[in-house]
């Protein structure tokens, strides 16, 4: 079982600002733990970083007969792509919507998500515990 992981723009900066919101921890730090999550529930796992729609619009369709789930983070393209949402349908592979903060206690211009009319499941507020929540629903419903 093969799962794309798919993190949006600036979270790459993690750990370097905004701690209170985004926790202390790096975007590296991020990786190693979802691959030891991953490694945990015996699922093969790819992470993707950009901080171009277009850019993740294409790993959305090169996913396409290649991964069996997709979990995505789209950060602040959660809130305006059409194009994300478009690919994730076009491609139709299971995804799971995962978000750090709890963005339905932010700023009203977040409580929006394109994603989650397609997502199957968002965890959000949870740190990067869920991303191993996602990967495990993901595991559970596939297999
Ligand atoms: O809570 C999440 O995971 C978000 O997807 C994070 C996005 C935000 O636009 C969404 O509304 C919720 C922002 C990611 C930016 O990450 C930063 C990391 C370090 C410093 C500043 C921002």
């Amino acid at each position: 079982m093969r799962i794309l992981v798919i993190n949006g723009p600036n979270l790459n900066m993690l750990g370097i600002r905004e701690p209170d919101i985004y926790g202390k921890q790096t975007y590296a730090d991020l990786c190693d733990y979802v691959k030891a999550e991953a490694e945990k529930f015996d699922v093969e796992v790819e992470l993707f970083q950009s901080n171009h729609e277009g850019a993740i619009v294409d790993k959305i369709q090169e996913a396409y007969g290649k991964f069996d789930g997709i979990v995505i983070n789209p950060a602040a393209y959660t809130h305006t792509s059409v194009a994300i949402l478009d690919a994730l349908k076009a491609v139709a592979i299971p995804t799971c919507e995962v978000h750090l903060s709890d963005v339905s206690t932010r700023e009203d211009f977040r409580q929006r998500s394109f994603v989650a009319m397609i997502a199957e499941v968002t965890f959000m507020g949870l740190g990067f515990e869920g991303y191993a929540r996602a990967m495990k629903y993901l595991k559970d419903r596939i297999s």
